[in-house]
């Protein structure tokens, strides 16, 4: 089978139509419970006594099962463990203000009652149960919104149901019936059996038309006006928008933003998946998001018996005893005003409060860069009476405001501490690239400006904040940015791809700055560490040295030479193009 990222989606560009907001409760909750329940937890990642490799809940699909195969998992289904109050307790004290629950997957198989289709969990199984209706109760009775996930395009039971075509002959499919008899009326069910919805969690829009996924947020508007659809309903229709599964953006991304993430490397239960994200890494990670303007929804997989992993829980807890103390810094925060990372760190934002959040403990005397409004008092999160001396000054030679603090006597602890930083005014900040205290300048993709000599670059920034359609030699990026320290720096250009897709290497890359001109070709030379080279590799290219004279601002464009693009360039969502990520400069030591 191709490899390919079925989780890539256009972004949104809807606004809202009214003065209401419909999106404050998700952007207050900036947390939420992903479930991945179905069918799918009986096999559990093992067929025919083998294990699989891939996304258990992907296992009809890569394993062709004939739908009545599959369909006898049904009579095994008898979750006897399954208690509704504690996993919605659960999502409550792990800190999330939503659970978004599979109503509907890929398989077809609806985990709620319907009168649609038999193929139900209360007519297919022997628990003749309907979860949905005892999570819709605990998720009222404790105050968590309850959202369903649906699978509007694939199904791979009904027989119009895109992308089976080992029981169904592809030219005989007609999906407007799949919507007509299947999509359609279940959502009618959702909508109208369980109280309000948050939202419908539409996923992979891969064949439907723009036509059809309109008709589909109608739909849901017409009988929850409130109710919000996710991005993935396709076309940018959705109230919002996704960037690929535990995809991390190199920066912040304009406007609102969920990231879905798994737990382990599955969605569905899978026995023999043990590589659990550590609790550190996962707080970092809803740091890292928030301050980057994304929600973060977290994926469980219960098993066939409604039991939720236990290193899942643990995990979970975890991430809400940290919450418990910062979690001021995440629930109804804003983005950092600073549309990069920090080396030190991330930001977000609450009015006039900046929330610093230190992943590792700082120099005695921290340094910011490019704060430009007035700070009028720095403490911790935890202990708020506690102050610590600051000083704001101006660097003579580029105008760069430097903010200084003294966190002598601060003790940091792991994962994250919070610092808190009271402005005279809402922040305002130096919209230009600056080197850091640390020396390093970091260039990303959001922050470049797409030039061509023709009238529209082909090439943009995407979503995610990488480039796409990058396939020619004419168009370019270009930064401009603040040196504080002359001298020679080292150069790496970062680019990346979804790791079970084939990275797009071997292009000859120019680059242009401060007089000179660097050129090489993008090899696998360094692999970065870091969260996002997990799922996303950071593959950096040594471009060799730069030397700045004097402190100062400069630009820098980077532009394909000479490109190597496959032949059969395009799988479903890559376009085998350049997938540049950004550009690194190191003060040679
Ligand atoms: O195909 C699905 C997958 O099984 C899972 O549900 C994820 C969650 O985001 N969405 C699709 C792939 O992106």
């Amino acid at each position: 089978m191709r490899a390919v990222d079925i989780s890539a989606v256009k972004r949104s560009r809807r606004r809202p139509v009214s003065g209401r907001d419909d999106l404050a409760w998700w952007r207050e909750a900036r947390f939420g419970l992903f479930v991945h329940w179905g069918l799918y937890a009986i096999p559990a990642g093992i067929w025919r006594g083998k294990r699989v490799p891939y996304i258990g809940e992907w296992m009809m699909f890569r394993e062709r099962i004939p739908v009545a195969t599959y369909q006898k998992f049904a009579a095994q289904f008898n979750p006897r463990h399954w208690n509704p109050a504690a996993l919605v307790r659960l999502a409550k004290d792990a800190g999330m203000g939503y659970l978004v629950i599979t109503a509907k997957h890929h398989e077809g198989f609806a985990m709620y009652r319907s009168q649609v289709s038999p193929y139900n969990v209360v007519d297919a199984t022997p628990w003749h149960h309907d979860p949905m209706a005892d999570l819709a109760r605990e998720c009222r009775r404790q105050g968590v919104r309850l959202c369903f996930y649906y699978s509007q395009d694939l199904d791979w039971h009904h027989p119009d149901g895109a992308w089976n075509d080992w029981d169904y002959a592809q030219e005989k499919k007609q999906p407007g019936r799949y919507l007509r008899e299947k999509v359609f009326p279940q959502l009618t069910e959702l909508l109208t059996q369980y109280g309000p919805v948050g939202m419908i969690w539409f996923d992979t829009p891969l064949t439907l038309t723009r036509a059809q996924s309109a008709a589909i947020r109608r739909h849901v508007k017409r009988l929850q006006p409130r109710c919000l659809v996710s991005g993935r309903i396709g076309h940018g229709l959705g109230d919002y928008s996704l960037p690929r599964d535990n995809f991390l953006p190199p920066g912040r991304l304009e406007g609102d933003w969920e990231t879905c993430a798994t737990l382990n490397h599955t969605w569905g239960f899978k026995r023999h998946d043990h590589e659990w994200k550590s609790a550190a890494n996962l707080i970092t990670t809803l740091v890292d998001l928030t301050s980057k303007g994304s929600n973060y929804l977290l994926n469980i997989g219960p098993d066939a018996d409604g039991v939720v992993p236990a290193p899942s829980v643990a995990r979970l807890r975890a991430i809400g005893a940290w919450l418990k103390l910062n979690g001021t810094a995440i629930h109804g925060a804003s983005p950092s005003p600073f549309r990069y990372e920090f080396p030190w760190g991330r930001i977000t934002t609450k009015g006039r409060t900046l929330y610093f959040h230190f992943f590792e403990k700082p120099a005695r005397l921290f340094h910011l860069h490019g704060l430009r409004s007035r700070v009028t008092a720095v403490s911790t999160l935890a202990a708020p009476q506690r102050k610590f001396p600051f000083r704001q000054t101006t660097e003579p030679a580029t105008g760069t405001p430097v903010l200084a603090i003294d966190f002598t006597g601060v003790a940091f602890s792991k994962p994250v501490t919070v610092i808190s930083v009271q402005l005279a005014a809402a922040p305002e900040v130096d919209p230009l690239t600056l080197q850091q205290p640390d020396h390093t300048v970091t260039l990303i993709g959001p922050m470049a400006r797409v030039g061509t000599p023709a009238r529209k670059p082909a090439m943009r920034i995407g979503g995610n904040g990488l480039s796409e359609n990058w396939r020619n030699t004419r168009d370019w990026l270009e930064w401009r940015f603040t040196v504080l320290q002359p001298g020679a720096y080292d150069v790496a250009v970062v680019t990346t791809h979804q790791h079970l897709e084939p990275w797009s290497g071997g292009h000859t890359l120019r680059l242009d700055c401060a007089g000179r001109t660097l050129r090489r070709t993008t090899r696998r030379e360094i692999l970065l560490p870091g969260l996002r080279s997990v799922y996303y590799p950071q593959i950096a290219t040594r471009f060799g040295r730069l030397m700045f004279e004097r402190a100062g601002t400069y630009s820098l464009r980077l532009k394909a030479d000479r490109l190597n693009l496959p032949k059969k360039n395009r799988t479903l969502f890559s376009d085998g193009g350049i997938q540049f990520s950004e550009i690194r400069l190191t003060p040679v030591a």
